[in-house]
């Protein structure tokens, strides 16, 4: 599995400050740390960028090659900003990201096309979140149809399900599952990804790594081929690796749901098994969950 790290972004205090002030040490310094955690991909995450975005595309893509070779995951809504990354990086970079609304594949597509550049197709649309997996499929086949107009082959298309954050509508983490598991049979060339943490944005701090870690492991068996993760998450790193097979066993059955043994589990484990039920829908969620 591909992973992504997230952690170059403008909503993090100390590069957000830099990016600002175009101070590169803190910049140098989290790509470097997001490399040496042993990250596939840094997505350079500039938010709207509405701001000599160009520019600091420019200069955060020349920052970061002080530092890193890795492939770079060009995230932000600027649309003159992608293609400032785009001329530099050229088809080396993912467009992070293009959704379903015709404006942003019009304006994206060509760019996509002119630079060879793979991209993450976001199932958005103009109706804005899709509420399933099906809404999600149709937004899916746009973004792929469109794609085949401008003569992009669909193995440059990452699709995206949009993670919701689970204490807003839990159901919808299973629209995003149910979505995943769909996209082998419905379009088998395309590759996947998502934004990992958003599953657990508004969780209590301490909470948000097993949230995240459990997610994967359910996306990851049903193929996911890439997350955009904290980079910094060594356990979380150590799933997608395969280097917890246990782990994965123990969610595999909560998924099948196959009875447990709690008394036989460690805490650990138990923490795992609560939180499978939670983004299974088998229980509500709470900020508590874990302890209930
Ligand atoms: N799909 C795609 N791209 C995406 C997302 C997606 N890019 C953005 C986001 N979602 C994925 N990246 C992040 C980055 C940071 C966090 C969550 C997702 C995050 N940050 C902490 C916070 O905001 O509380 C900490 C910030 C900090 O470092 O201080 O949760 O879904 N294609």
């Amino acid at each position: 599995m591909i992973l992504i790290g997230e952690n170059l972004n403008v909503m993090s205090k100390s590069v957000g400050e830099a990016l600002k002030q175009k101070d590169p040490g803190p910049v140098r310094a989290m790509a470097e740390a997001e490399a040496k955690a042993g990250m596939d991909m840094l997505d350079i995450n500039l938010g709207p960028a509405r701001k000599a975005g160009p520019e600091l595309m420019e200069w955060v893509i020349r920052t970061v090659r002080e530092v890193t070779d890795l492939p770079l995951s060009l995230d932000t809504t600027n649309v003159d900003a992608i293609e400032a990354g785009l001329r530099v990086e050229k088809d080396k970079a993912l467009i992070n990201s293009i959704s379903a609304r015709p404006e942003r594949m019009t304006a994206l597509l060509p760019l996509a096309k002119e630079y060879g550049a793979a991209f993450i197709g976001l199932t958005l649309g103009d109706e804005g979140v899709p509420r399933d997996e099906n809404e999600r499929g149709l937004l899916a086949a746009q973004i792929v149809a469109e794609a085949a107009a401008y003569d992009i082959p669909e193995d440059r298309i990452w699709l995206d399900p949009i993670v919701l954050p689970i204490n807003t509508q839990q159901i919808q983490i299973q629209g995003c599952t149910g979505f995943v598991m769909m996209l082998g049979e419905l379009f088998p060339n395309c590759k996947s990804t998502c934004g990992l943490s958003n599953v657990s944005n508004g969780v209590p701090t301490s909470l948000r790594g097993i949230m995240n870690r459990t997610y994967l492991i359910m996306l990851k068996r049903y193929g996911i081929h890439s997350a955009i993760v904290d980079a910094f998450d060594a356990e979380l790193k150590a799933i997608a690796r395969n280097e917890k097979p246990d782990l994965e066993a123990l969610v595999h059955k909560v998924m099948d749901g196959e009875s447990l043994d709690m008394q036989a589990l460690s805490e650990e484990e138990t923490g795992y098994v609560k939180t499978a039920r939670i983004l299974l829908g088998q229980s509500l969620y709470s900020d508590s969950w874990l302890s209930l």
